[in-house]
């Protein structure tokens, strides 16, 4: 007997015992398999975050305690365990559940998102709101590794952990964000994770102790063994801790044995606490663990064999804006490509394989990216920046201050404008004509078709020109829906 059909809410998965919880699980993954292979979706980070979201429903009382999502692209099973199982065939589409947590939808979502890096900050808004209004009940928050490169997730850290308050966030750490996770906290991160750093240590301290005559042997063992003590106290969490947070963790997500019962601890500790849970993009679906880039927000494909279930009929406006791009950048060796964590997503991978000296991806950090553009056109160089245009809202400023007042040659590339369809309200490129047309300088052209988008001259006039230029890439009009 199905063991998911009878869980309308959080209250009946209480009603099971863990011993039960691996063949939910299986049950879980196979209907997440069934409709995002139907319908379409974020396959792999959902695949990744089952046995923590059960574990989290599990110990927590929602919706009176709050479990915000970061980015919320891997909040399926949190659908399906909150009473929203049969509507779930309906995801992604019109009238249908929203592939992302949405209040208008559920008690149980807690707050909207689609914008990676939102989820610390608001959380800790509950967590004072709580306070504030001296309720009694549990915040956690959910963010990803990806998130964790995202600005705004370190501003919440820095002023949650300045605090005392009673917080939680859990870092889904899977080592990826849409593609590798790049920078120095995911390379900060992956030491934690693959014991590099302790290796090495280890080697230099005993060669070190190795050149004491007599005693080495005897000083070698017990260095080991302080090291072992110091590698579970200490290191893994020392950013985190020097946040103000106290560490736990690195734990295995798919391990119930680890996670219920670390989980429970944390959630009796006082202070803000970051629990470090390792988890696996895809697991349980053998092409989506060796694909998790195409499988991270993936079309309908067939089960079977994990290919497209479509064919792209003709090449979509994002390929041909990136090979006039190229075109561009063999003509003029001051053209570079800036990408904020969307390689794939802007077809900059293309440009990579011919430039890869001559392309930078920022991690999700697109103020970053655009203030890092205008230093480098300052410099005498060409970059042109790589967006979708829902993100570019979030460095507005930036095009402001940093690029258009300085009247410095920074080319935008804006993929995604107009509406996306099954992405839903926020992701729509809805707003960018509206919030660049203004702007002193700043020319926004437009494709009519996607000749145009890729036609060289207007592109070589474009980049090259002592101005800023906006393309806005209307791609989601295109045939293959991209
Ligand atoms: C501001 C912003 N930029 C880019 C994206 C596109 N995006 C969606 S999910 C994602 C990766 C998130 O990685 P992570 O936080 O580790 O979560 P995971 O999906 O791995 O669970 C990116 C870059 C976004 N949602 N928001």
């Amino acid at each position: 007997m199905s063991l998911l059909k009878n869980i309308h809410s959080p209250a009946d998965l209480k009603r099971l015992s863990p011993e039960q919880f691996p063949e939910l699980c299986q049950e879980i993954r196979e209907q997440i398999l069934a409709v995002v292979s139907n319908v379409g979706g974020h396959l792999a980070s959902n695949l990744g975050v089952v046995e923590l979201t059960v574990a989290l429903q599990y110990l927590l009382e929602t919706p009176k305690d709050k479990i915000v999502w970061d980015t919320s692209n891997q909040a399926y099973t949190h659908k399906l365990l909150t009473g929203r199982r049969e509507q779930f065939h309906t995801l992604r589409q019109y009238g249908g559940l929203s592939g992302f947590c949405k209040r208008e939808e559920s008690a149980y979502d807690t707050f909207n998102a689609g914008h990676a890096g939102t989820g610390v900050s608001a959380a800790f808004g509950m967590v004072e709101a709580r306070d504030q209004r001296h309720e009694k009940h549990k915040v956690v928050c959910v963010v990803g590794d990806g998130a964790m490169t995202a600005g705004m997730t370190l501003e919440g850290l820095h002023h949650a952990g300045g605090t005392h308050k009673d917080f939680i966030v859990v870092l889904n750490d899977n080592q990826m964000s849409i593609s590798k996770n790049v920078g120095a906290i995911s390379a900060y991160l992956n030491r934690t994770f693959t014991g590099e750093f302790y290796a090495r240590m280890r080697e230099e301290t005993g060669q070190l102790l190795r050149k004491i005559p007599h005693i080495g042997l005897e000083v070698q063992k017990f260095a080991r063994r302080a090291e072992e003590l110091a590698k579970g106290a200490i290191l893994p969490g020392l950013l985190f801790e020097e946040l103000g947070f106290q560490y736990a963790g690195p734990i295995d997500g798919h391990n119930f044995e680890h996670l219920l019962p670390t989980l429970e601890n944390v959630l009796k500790m006082k202070g803000p606490v970051l629990l470090h849970v390792i988890t696996k993009k895809g697991l349980g679906y053998q092409a989506a663990m060796d694909n998790p880039v195409w499988f991270h927000a993936c079309p309908p494909f067939v089960r079977e064999t994990g290919v497209p279930a479509k064919k792209a009929s003709r090449p979509s406006y994002t390929s041909m804006a990136v090979d006039a791009l190229i075109k561009v950048a063999h003509q003029d060796k001051r053209v570079v490509a800036i990408t904020a964590a969307m390689c794939e997503g802007t077809g900059l991978n293309a440009f990579e394989k011919v430039f890869p000296d001559r392309i930078y991806d920022v991690g999700i950090a697109e103020q970053h990216a655009v203030t890092f553009a205008a230093g480098m056109a300052a410099q005498g160089m060409k970059p042109v920046v790589a967006l979708y245009s829902t993100f570019l809202q979030r460095a507005y400023d930036q095009v402001v201050h940093d690029v258009a007042t300085q009247n410095l040659p920074v080319t935008f590339c804006i993929d995604r404008g107009g509406l996306v369809a099954e992405d839903g309200t926020t992701h729509h490129g809805a707003f960018d004509f509206a919030f660049l047309r203004h702007v002193p300088n700043m020319v926004v052209a437009a494709p009519k078709m996607r000749t145009s988008c890729g036609m060289m001259k207007t592109c070589v006039e474009f980049v090259t020109a002592p101005r800023r230029c906006v393309t806005p890439a209307a791609s989601a009009w295109s045939d293959d829906g991209s």
